[in-house]
């Protein structure tokens, strides 16, 4: 516990202090855990869309060698079915059973699973189980009439959730607009792609009547809980680890089927049970992002107002519904339309059940398609009354003098400077001199685009937990209920907590993700993790620096207000005395108590913070791409982002934040297309055939930020982590189709492959 200074820890861009390991390999994933004895899973899956079962016979795979059990969904069929969080009233929730029984619904859904001593003996023993399929149509979209044959008897109309959001005079705006403008946007399904697949290692103590479940995941003890619930355990006799997890991105919020089977196969057999995912099967079976049909439609006056806005969001769910499932709808409903102040609206959202693999969140979650609705409609709308997008939004951003601005949909977006952002962006980017430039570059012929966004980022609603413990032996730990998946959390928490007690932060042990000894949380997610996971800890830390300010008080024979605190330690006020060092309170704290052997904390306290609403992150990115005029092929030339955080805990956490979003963003704009045949087949089964973004796929950045803090939390943070991929898509996709200009396209399917856009040229050319 060395002296810190003066210096402010808060804002301080510190090097990660996990990276030294991570970069090391010295990293411990679920699957580096080697557990004696372990036996390991080999998951048949459907090769169909939709079947029914005809008759199933493992008696093969029985009997190969090494082979300890063979599971199907009859074995199963007593254990409960993944929970699904009811935001939205009346969600109709497909029944899910944890290994198939009588039908299959999407191709790789998991039908039996093989548990045997190696892996390799139980991939051989999945090739022995013969299963008869009678193959039925399947369903891969919702289609607005004409349901055949509903997937679900508790689902007549394959759609599982509906909502919608009303307010002022859509009438009256439409009919008093100039123009009325509309937009269709069709997001591809993505895959999440964490550099670490799911994995799952459970092992059951006999003897102690613990089961212990290290799995890879954003929300340990969401997982202790629901597995806890399906397999019949009481929650106290589950302990779950999330160790380190090489990304989520949303795709670990949920448990899986796999983690049911493999938690409730180490029971019954008494063994510990390991099942790591490849690659091909997270394609195939971990949920997918994104995937929703958009339709928005502006009334706006020539003058630039815009009177209203009608949007209809359709998404897909898949066969199975995650525990956020509903979350992707619902947020681009209730966020739209945006950082725009238009006061009449009529939103709808619907969430339909299809034979494909559940749609889940995926960074952002609901936030792009809002963004990419609100900013696709809005350049249309510039386009058609002939005034500049940057114009066009300027005049109705919400103004600051507004905030905490309640919107029409009844989110309140606590506060902000929108303005400001765009004008920020419109200086970093050199807005009239690009648009100078383009006149110069189209009239040699190139095509060259420039695109705008403006967007928001809730960060999240609720509670998060932490635990501030002064060690008798004087060290700092802490703990949290919101757990890293390579965000550099322990950092960035570390930095928060030694600020409030005036410590080094390398001083600091942060401990997550292990429900048996960090406090009960809600996980990572949702941009929450600073905001209210961090406030958490601030309360937490506040709480024991208090305390001990009492300690140094009563040793002092002082009042507590004049007790200060500083680098060196408390401090009387006004006295030349020796300060009283963090050791020696801890040394007081615990007298007496270090004499029966006693372990317990010196200090320690444990905080819930709720959240007082929500804190709205927003920003402003201008985007420029070129488009090869022989071949389609684009390239983003630059991205200037202007991002609101408020406080900022730690710039290079937020930089790396925010470029990774632009990486994952441009994936979603540039490349990134989960495909399915019309018989509901994956044709995108590897990364040879899903494309990611490389490094070299990255343009050159320049991040801004501005610094609002947000009233909501008593850090004054905002999330950022989803904001990279909510803005630059649509900067990016609005600047291609600026590019194309010139041919009169006004519209480009995502991905842009120089394919779509080669093609898009081409039928422009011939309308000519
Ligand atoms: S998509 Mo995030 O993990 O809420």
């Amino acid at each position: 516990m060395s002296g810190s200074g003066n210096v402010s820890w808060i804002g301080a861009s510190l090097r990660r202090f996990e990276d030294d390991r991570l970069l090391r390999g010295r990293g411990r994933y679920v699957d580096d855990i080697v557990s004696p004895e372990c036996l390991h899973v080999a998951f048949v899956r459907s090769p169909y869309a939709r079947a029914k079962i005809d008759a199933l016979d493992v008696a093969a795979a029985k009997a190969a060698t090494q082979v300890i059990a063979v599971f199907n969904g009859a074995d199963v069929a007593e254990l409960d079915e993944l929970p699904v969080r009811p935001l939205v009233e009346g969600i109709r929730v497909p029944r899910f059973p944890i290994l198939a029984r009588s039908a299959v619904m999407a191709v790789g859904e998991p039908v039996v699973a093989i548990i045997a001593k190696t892996l390799n003996a139980a991939l051989d023993a999945a090739d022995l189980v013969e299963i008869d399929y009678e193959p039925v149509d399947p369903v891969l979209e919702w289609k607005n009439s004409g349901i055949s044959e509903p997937l679900f008897e508790n689902i007549p109309d394959n759609q599982a959730l509906h909502s919608s959001w009303r307010a002022g005079d859509i009438e009256q705006a439409f009919s008093a607009a100039d123009e009325i403008v509309r937009v269709r946007v069709k997001h591809p399904r993505l895959a999440p792609s964490s550099l670490e697949p799911r994995a799952t290692l459970a092992s059951w103590d006999e003897t102690a009547g613990i089961l212990t479940i290290w799995v890879s995941s954003q929300t340990p003890h969401r997982a202790r809980t629901d597995i806890a619930n399906i397999i019949g355990l009481d929650e106290d006799k589950v302990r779950a680890i999330a160790p380190d997890v090489g990304g989520a991105f949303g795709m670990k919020a949920s448990i899986y089927p796999e983690d049911v089977v493999v938690a409730w196969a180490s029971v019954q057999l008494r063994r510990p049970v390991k099942w790591t995912a490849t690659r091909g099967d997270d394609l195939l079976a971990a949920t997918h992002g994104r995937g929703a049909t958009t339709e928005g439609e502006i009334a706006v006056s020539k003058e630039g107002e815009l009177l209203g806005f009608r949007a209809r969001v359709v998404c897909p769910l898949g066969h199975w519904l995650p525990f956020s499932a509903a979350v992707p709808a619902w947020n681009a409903g209730r966020i739209l339309p945006g950082p725009y102040q238009i006061e009449a609206i009529d939103i709808s959202i619907r969430g339909v059940v299809t034979n494909t693999a559940p749609i889940g969140i995926y960074r952002g979650a609901g936030r792009p398609e809002a963004a990419m609705l609100m900013e696709r409609v809005i350049d249309e709308a510039a386009y058609v009354i002939g005034m500049d997008p940057v114009e066009l939004r300027r005049r109705n951003l919400i103004s600051p003098d507004k905030m905490p601005y309640e919107t029409p949909s009844g989110a309140v977006f606590d506060s902000g400077n929108y303005s400001a952002a765009l004008e920020r962006a419109c200086e970093a980017a050199n807005y009239e001199r690009l648009r100078a430039e383009q006149r110069t570059r189209r009239a040699q012929g190139e095509l060259f685009g420039i695109g705008v966004a403006c967007f928001v980022e809730p960060s999240g609603q609720g509670w998060e937990s932490a635990t501030v413990r002064l060690e008798p032996n004087g060290a700092i730990t802490v703990a949290t209920g919101s757990s890293d998946q390579g965000q550099g959390r322990s950092t960035a928490y570390a930095q928060i907590v030694a600020d409030a007690l005036r410590v080094h932060p390398g001083s600091i042990k942060v401990v997550h993700g292990d429900t048996a000894s960090a406090p009960k949380g809600i996980g990572a997610l949702a941009s929450r993790s600073t905001p209210i996971g961090g406030s958490a800890l601030l309360r937490a830390a506040e709480e024991v620096r208090e305390r001990a300010r009492g300690i140094a008080a009563q040793k002092f024979g002082a009042c507590v207000d004049e007790v200060a605190l500083d680098a060196d330690g408390f401090m009387r006020v006004g006295s030349q005395g020796h300060a009283l060092t963090w050791e020696a309170v801890v040394e007081i704290a615990a007298g007496g108590r270090g004499s029966d052997g006693s372990t317990a904390a010196a200090i320690e306290s444990t905080v819930v913070h709720h959240a007082d609403g929500e804190a709205w992150g927003y920003g402003c990115y201008i985007a420029t791409v070129s488009i090869d005029r022989e071949t389609g092929v684009p390239r983003v030339e630059h991205i200037v982002c202007v991002d609101d955080a408020g406080v900022i805990v730690n710039p290079m956490l937020f930089e790396g934040q925010v470029t990774g979003g632009i990486a994952q963003g441009l994936g979603e704009v540039l490349m990134e297309r989960i495909v399915y045949d019309d018989n509901g087949q994956l044709l995108t089964g590897s990364l040879m055939d899903y494309a990611l973004p490389r490094a070299a796929d990255m343009p050159s950045v320049l991040l801004k930020n501005i610094e609002t803090p947000s009233p909501c939390n008593p850090l004054g943070a905002k999330g950022v982590g989803e904001a990279g991929c909510i803005g630059a898509p649509p900067a990016i996709l609005n600047a291609a189709i600026d590019a194309l200009a010139p041919f009169g396209v006004r519209h480009l399917d995502m991905p842009l492959t120089s394919e779509g856009i080669w093609r898009g040229m081409m039928a422009a050319n011939s309308k000519e």
